[in-house]
């Protein structure tokens, strides 16, 4: 969507383009979720206020709404990583070219995305400065300063920072734009083992920021040769996937290194032994993506849904008064409401705004994903009660208010894995085991995400990629799941016919 059309839809419109809107769908959205994907998410980000369209093609600006997403999942990993002895630092935003150019033969294929400065003024810089698209180049030659002994390993640094990749398809929100916060990890060893774990132990708590915050399902795998990152030994991922679109979407990666940066870079120590040796290094990343996957996986057609533990409102509160009704004795209790939510921890607002309707604050606070709703009107008041309206399925419940926290506590609970389980389930109801070539064409025009037998080989991966390719895009691997089936002896990969090594997911992808 462009820049101008998504402005038209904002939701501070008069009155009455407001209504022709409405009318439109009865819903303040114009596009539909199952019928218009693509215009339904740029209209759901601007609408909820969580982006506003810039006038830079594939730059964003993050609102509040969603660096508050943002903060809350930091708020969970920052202090997982420091139980891990992983400490925060910041590097420059700049590589010198010469940096840059040391590990060719990986930053060769992403040569194209990276941005470059190249004049201070009017005057062309002496030597053009590149911008970051990850930071490997800009720590490791530091890394190969500061570790000398076995007794400076390990060392585990993290950064919070925001990096640019200049990418030239079809930029969207979130999901692929050309400057992105993320936090980048990068840690080196002296023994492999522990850099294999530690490569787990960071998938984990991305898995968690998916499934515990996020509610999204997401599974846990190794990426193919041709899918890793070129420049490491393996690959870890959790990958998502989008059932309105039949895509998978890379979640996070964790990245065991090997040696091979330690060889470019010199990153070596003395062992116990008094031997020279080279350090194992690890880098792992996850970055405001993760945002986009939540809104188009839990996204309605009234807008956004957000999961209570990654809401900066978990509760909104609006008054109804009627004509004759006393007001003051509603707004009283909405206000006592909102505090004894807040004192008990969770997450509520009211909306007193009195040049809105109630019925356009709900309208608004749906829009906005708000997964709890509690109007209070005369008869509520009246009946010392609150009526709550949840944001996932639009049930409505009484609660006593002498019940007030025990039962939002419990509801948000339930929304929270609610969202979870409707998610999981529509996720595996796109999974498709397939056998054969056929079997597998037919099920990628069904959007599916595909698991399969597979011989291993790079070769028959793009061969498939080749035979694939079209409009939507081409079939790859996503990840060849660590929860593996049962490999019958003799099953044949779909692709070759040849002796089958694993089960990978396949799919069109993000
Ligand atoms: C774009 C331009 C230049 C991805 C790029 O995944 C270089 C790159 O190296 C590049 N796009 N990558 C791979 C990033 C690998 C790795 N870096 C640290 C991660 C996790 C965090």
């Amino acid at each position: 969507m462009a820049g101008s059309e998504a402005k038209n839809s904002g939701s501070k419109q008069s009155g009455a383009k407001k209504k022709e809107v409405k009318k439109e769908t009865g819903l303040g959205l114009t596009n539909r979720k199952a019928d218009n994907f693509g215009e339904w998410y740029s209209e759901v980000v601007v609408n909820s206020e969580m982006i506003e369209y810039y006038d830079i093609s594939g730059c964003y600006i993050l609102r509040p709404w969603a660096m508050a997403i943002w903060e809350i999942m930091q708020g969970f990993f920052d202090p997982e990583i420091k139980k891990m002895k992983i400490k925060n630092c910041y590097f420059p935003l700049f590589v010198s070219p010469g940096v840059l150019e040391k590990e060719k033969e990986h930053v060769e294929g992403f040569a194209p995305e990276v941005a470059w400065v190249t004049k201070s003024g009017k005057t062309d810089l002496e030597i053009p400065i590149a911008i970051r698209p990850t930071s490997e180049t800009v720590m490791y030659p530091y890394y190969s300063k500061w570790i000398r002994g076995h007794r400076d390993l390990p060392l585990k640094l993290n950064q919070w920072c925001n990096v640019v990749r200049w990418e030239f398809s079809n930029p969207t929100p979130f999901i692929r734009s050309r400057e992105f916060l993320w936090q980048e990890g990068h840690t080196a060893f002296a023994t492999k083992e522990e850099a294999d774990a530690e490569v787990l132990e960071i998938l984990e708590l991305y898995r968690r920021i998916y499934e515990e915050f996020l509610a999204v399902p997401v599974i846990k795998g190794k990426k193919s040769e041709m899918e890793k990152f070129a420049g490491g030994l393996y690959t870890t991922s959790v990958e998502a996937f989008i059932p309105n679109t039949g895509r998978g979407v890379q979640g996070a990666t964790s990245h065991c290194l090997g040696q091979n940066f330690a060889k470019m870079f010199e990153i070596n120590f003395e062992n116990e032994k008094g031997e020279k040796a080279m350090v194992w290094q690890n880098s792992w990343a996850y970055s405001t993506r993760t945002i986009g996957v939540m809104v188009m996986v839990h996204g309605d057609d009234k807008g956004l849904v957000l999961p209570p533990k990654v809401a900066s409102v978990q509760v909104i509160v609006i008054p109804v008064p009627y004509k004759d009704a006393d007001t003051q004795g509603i707004i009283d209790a909405c206000t006592a409401t909102v505090n004894t939510l807040c004192e008990a921890g969770i997450r509520a607002e009211s909306d007193f705004r009195d040049n809105y309707s109630p019925g356009w604050k709900y309208s608004h606070w749906e829009m906005k994903g708000v997964p709890l709703r509690i109007e209070i009107g005369p008869k509520d008041l009246a009946k010392k009660q609150a009526r709550a309206a949840r944001r996932d399925n639009g049930e409505k419940i009484d609660i006593a208010n002498d019940n007030l926290v025990d039962e939002v506590k419990k509801l948000l609970d339930t929304v929270q894995q609610n969202l979870f389980d409707v998610a999981k389930q529509k996720r595996d109801e796109c999974i498709e085991v397939v056998h054969t070539w056929d079997e597998f064409v037919q099920a990628l025009n069904q959007r599916k995400m595909i698991l399969a037998p597979w011989c291993d080989e790079e070769a028959v991966e793009a061969d498939v990629k080749a035979r694939t390719k079209g409009e939507m895009g081409a079939a790859k691997t996503l990840c060849s799941p660590f929860d593996q089936p049962e490999l019958p002896e003799g099953t044949k990969c779909f692709a070759s016919e040849k002796p089958a090594k694993k089960w990978s997911y396949w799919g069109r992808s993000y």
